[in-house]
């Protein structure tokens, strides 16, 4: 009875000293973890090693951040959670599996809403783009730049595709969200929403006929050995963030977070070069690898069919029909 006693006392002086020692230290390196999906060299990939880099420099070392390559932290949708709850610190995130989440960010999944690249980065670096970054906000994820994600096609394994008929039957992997199911439902064809580690082997195995995406990534990924059949459809222009989580944020003296921000806006920029020069890169390693590559003639085909995914996305979400339009009137 008395050792009992004896031990408890004891623990509860171990933890409380625990505690005034960890209270009492100067402050400690942030030692911040940070998801990315891509693999080591992807512009993407380089930007945030760069983030990394500049923000430890800058900080002397109150901060320093680590990239996690490959998704090994866990998929998009995990990874979102994750970050809003601060036990992950930083991020690159696609605005596709920010939907569920983020309502208001949906719009940007909107099919064809952005009439080019350019159009898209007007937007998000002017009022309209702080507009989604407050609502991130509101969520917990502090985005504090714009990367590039370029336009993202069809492709597949059985056909190219020219016309909406051609898509007729194709099973088709999206992101998760449910706007891209009524996408290619739209189309004709069968979406299967599905993390992106698992749609080389769905393709390798005849799981799906297909996907969607950028150059970049249709080339890191490896999708473009199983899926011969490239078609310039470019029906999404997604922008990424660079987020930070809350949390991680708020710990920040307001002199850190300055050179947080300024860092993240290096790094976007640098992205966005990276961008260029990378896509022209992955499409000639797909073309050199035997990959058929189309143009699609008449892309009005597509949008036209558009139409009702767009009136089901007004008719649920009234509020944001208003920043629907002034997108479109944006350009
Ligand atoms: C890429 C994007 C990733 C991820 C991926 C996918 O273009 O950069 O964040 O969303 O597409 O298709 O899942």
């Amino acid at each position: 009875m008395k050792t009992t006693m004896f031990l408890k006392k004891t623990a509860c002086t171990v933890t409380v000293s625990a505690a005034l020692v960890v209270m009492s230290l100067p402050a400690q390196a942030n030692n911040w973890r940070g998801w990315n999906i891509h693999p080591p060299g992807y512009p993407n990939t380089v930007a945030l090693e760069a983030f990394a880099e500049g923000v430890a420099d800058r900080t002397e070392g109150r901060v320093k951040p680590q990239v996690y390559n490959n998704a090994v932290l866990g998929d998009q949708p995990d990874a979102i959670e994750q970050t809003r709850n601060g036990a992950l610190d930083f991020a690159n995130f696609n605005m596709g599996p920010m939907g569920p989440i983020v309502n208001e960010t949906n719009v940007l999944s909107l099919p064809f809403i952005f009439s080019s690249i350019e159009h898209m980065h007007d937007v998000m670096d002017g009022e309209i783009g702080q507009r989604f970054a407050d609502a991130l906000a509101e969520k917990d994820l502090i985005a504090l730049s714009w990367f590039d994600s370029g336009a993202r096609s069809l492709y597949n394994t059985k056909r190219p595709i020219q016309t909406p008929a051609d898509v007729q039957g194709l099973k088709v992997r999206v992101m998760n969200n449910d706007l891209y199911v009524d996408m290619i439902e739209a189309l004709g064809g069968n979406a299967t929403p599905m993390a992106y580690g698992e749609v080389y082997q769905s393709l390798r195995t005849g799981v799906l006929d297909g996907a969607e995406n950028n150059y970049p990534s249709f080339e890191s990924s490896n999708h473009y050995e199983a899926a011969e059949y490239y078609s310039l459809t470019e029906h999404l222009i997604i922008p990424e963030c660079l987020c930070i989580a809350r949390a991680s944020w708020e710990a920040l003296s307001p002199e850190d977070q300055e050179i947080v921000r300024e860092e993240a806006i290096r790094a976007s920029q640098m992205q966005r070069d990276l961008w260029v020069e990378g896509s022209r890169k992955s499409r000639e390693i797909v073309l050199e690898a035997g990959v058929e590559i189309n143009e699609v003639e008449d892309k009005a085909a597509f949008q036209e069919l558009m139409a009702p995914v767009y009136a089901g996305f007004v008719e649920r979400n009234p509020d944001l029909e208003e920043l629907v339009d002034a997108i479109r009137n944006s350009n």
